[in-house]
């Protein structure tokens, strides 16, 4: 149950009967039905913890068919049903409000054909990401996305929110790199859409409805994504900064002077450096000598050693003659690069080891894209809110810059309404008073789904909800979420 939130009202879908449990049983292996109440709690609980379901029945289809036969049968009979991948959602979508049937795509991770010309993979929904990830490293091409959960998560799961991560700056968004996708609708219709193809107009482009749906209309069973080549030399550089200025200033410079071999830009203000350095660098050697209020990472891929090291040198020179940044390190290895990818892969995490942590998800024009964190500090400030044996312990932004998307993380001692109550609508009408979006690439889930009329206007959620209707009427595909409960 989401905390705190009594809104809703009874689950109108059916519960378990064990005539259910025996279809299962007849279509299912016994080892992909999970019953057992221990072994149900990872998939009741969320990535944050913060969100907590009671689902008695995990299924773990094995082949589009299973995943069909166990939709139109759940559909059928008025079964909920929450798709869950490697069920590291941030919005809370990806584990039950009540006892929804939990449909766990782990089950499924084949690759199932890999072009070396185009670079079209075509893979089951359940593959984690860095698997794709590694396997096309030795093929000479790479994942055109990136992101600190790709140990986990699966690339239906990726599809499902449209992830952005850390490449979209460099390959676009899930819209431009998906290809084609297979998915089951409700009624267990298998919609077979694996095209390898990179131009086809025939007609509305289904796929694009499904990207970003959050198992709302179907479960996604297949992916076909076109890779693009592995760069062969890679630059990280990660400098220290005085203020948001300078950062922008350092980024305009980047497009500029880096142009094509940029290929990430990516920023973190003080507050998560430390604690970053708190929770998960402890006894390690910080990579720049002194403590900064902001570090921008940057990476460079191309073809040619020599030629994007001159470009990446001249750049950071420029920056430090100019003032721009203060200090900086080049990675000299692989290990140092990893090791710098690390520091801003692990905020998240050392973010939730702070305590209770609220996401807001945020994007909007880059110039603005800090103010957000300092007008919710003053806000706190304000109402004697944050500080020690307060509501709050602090407020910490980072995220892509390239993509002017803002990470603002708000700690606290726990989840309370009294803390929810300081922040929220706070920070969603700041953001539509930017002109800014209040789910940036987390989606909506339950935790946003409340928000949606901040950034899509009255006719655009009819619309959508008109699309819920049509394509599962009977409202058993991840219910509660998504759309406004109203
Ligand atoms: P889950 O969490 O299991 O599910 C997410 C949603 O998709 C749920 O609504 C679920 O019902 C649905 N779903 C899952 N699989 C399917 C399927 N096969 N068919 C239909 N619906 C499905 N996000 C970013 O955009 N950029 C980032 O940089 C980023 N970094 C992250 C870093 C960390 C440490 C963590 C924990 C999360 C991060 N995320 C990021 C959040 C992001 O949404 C997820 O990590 C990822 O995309 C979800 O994949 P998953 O397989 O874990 O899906
Ligand atoms: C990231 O960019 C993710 O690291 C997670 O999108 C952001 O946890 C967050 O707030
Ligand atoms: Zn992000």
């Amino acid at each position: 149950r989401h905390f705190g939130d009594a809104r809703f009202v009874l689950n109108p879908c059916s519960h378990l009967s064990p005539d259910d449990i025996a279809y299962f049983r007849s279509v299912l292996s016994p080892s992909s039905i999970v019953q057992d109440a221990d072994d149900l709690e990872t998939f009741n609980n969320d990535w944050l913890q913060k969100h907590r379901g009671q689902s008695k029945l995990v299924l773990k289809p094995s082949s589009t068919e299973e995943v069909s036969k166990t939709l139109k049968y759940c559909n059928d009979n008025m079964l909920a049903v929450v798709p869950q991948g490697g069920n590291t959602g941030l919005v809370g979508g990806s584990v039950p409000v009540f006892d929804e049937i939990v449909v766990s795509m782990s089950n499924m991770h084949s690759i199932r054909s890999f072009d070396p010309v185009s670079g079209a993979l075509v893979c089951d929904a359940g593959c984690i990401l860095e698997v794709l990830d590694k396997y096309l490293e030795q093929q000479g091409y790479i994942m055109p996305l990136d992101l600190g959960a790709k140990g986990s998560c699966h690339i239906g799961g990726n599809v499902s929110t449209n992830a952005g991560g850390l490449r979209l700056l460099r390959y676009g968004s899930l819209h431009g790199t998906v290809l084609g996708l297979e998915v089951v609708l409700p009624d267990g219709t298998i919609l077979d859409n694996l095209s390898t193809l990179r131009k086809d107009n025939t007609g509305y482009d289904l796929k694009q409805l499904f990207i970003g749906s959050e198992g709302t209309l179907g479960i996604v069973t297949g992916v076909s994504i076109l890779s693009p080549k592995r760069s062969r030399a890679v630059n990280v550089a990660l400098v220290g900064l005085n203020s948001f200025d300078n950062v922008q200033a350092a980024f305009k410079r980047s497009k500029d002077e880096l142009s094509e071999v940029l290929s990430a830009f990516e920023f973190w203000d003080k507050a998560a450096i430390q604690l970053v350095k708190d929770h998960l660098l402890a006894g390690a050697n910080d990579p720049l000598e002194s403590l900064h209020p902001f570090y921008v990472l940057i990476e460079t891929s191309g073809s040619n050693k020599d030629h994007d090291d001159a470009k990446l040198t001249q750049y950071l020179e420029g920056l430090m003659n100019d003032d721009i940044v203060q200090d900086g390190v080049i990675a000299q290895d692989t290990t140092q690069i990893q090791n710098l990818w690390a520091i801003r892969e692990g905020i998240p995490e050392a973010c939730s080891k702070a305590g209770a942590v609220y996401k807001y998800d945020i994007s909007m024009p880059v110039p603005v894209l800090y103010q957000a964190v300092e007008d919710m500090k003053n806000r706190l400030i304000q109402k004697n809110a944050i500080g020690e044996s307060k509501l709050f312990t602090s407020v910490i932004g980072y995220g892509h810059v390239g993509d002017g998307n803002l990470h603002l993380n708000v700690a606290a001692h726990e989840y309370s309404k009294e803390a929810t109550d300081l922040i929220e609508p706070y920070i969603f009408e700041w953001t539509a008073k930017h002109a800014g979006s209040v789910s940036a690439e987390h989606g909506l889930g339950i935790s946003k789904n409340n928000h949606l009329h901040y950034s899509k206007s009255p006719s655009m959620i009819q619309l959508m909800k008109r699309f819920k209707q049509l394509i599962d009427p009977n409202e058993i595909m991840n219910p509660y979420k998504y759309l406004p409960d109203q």
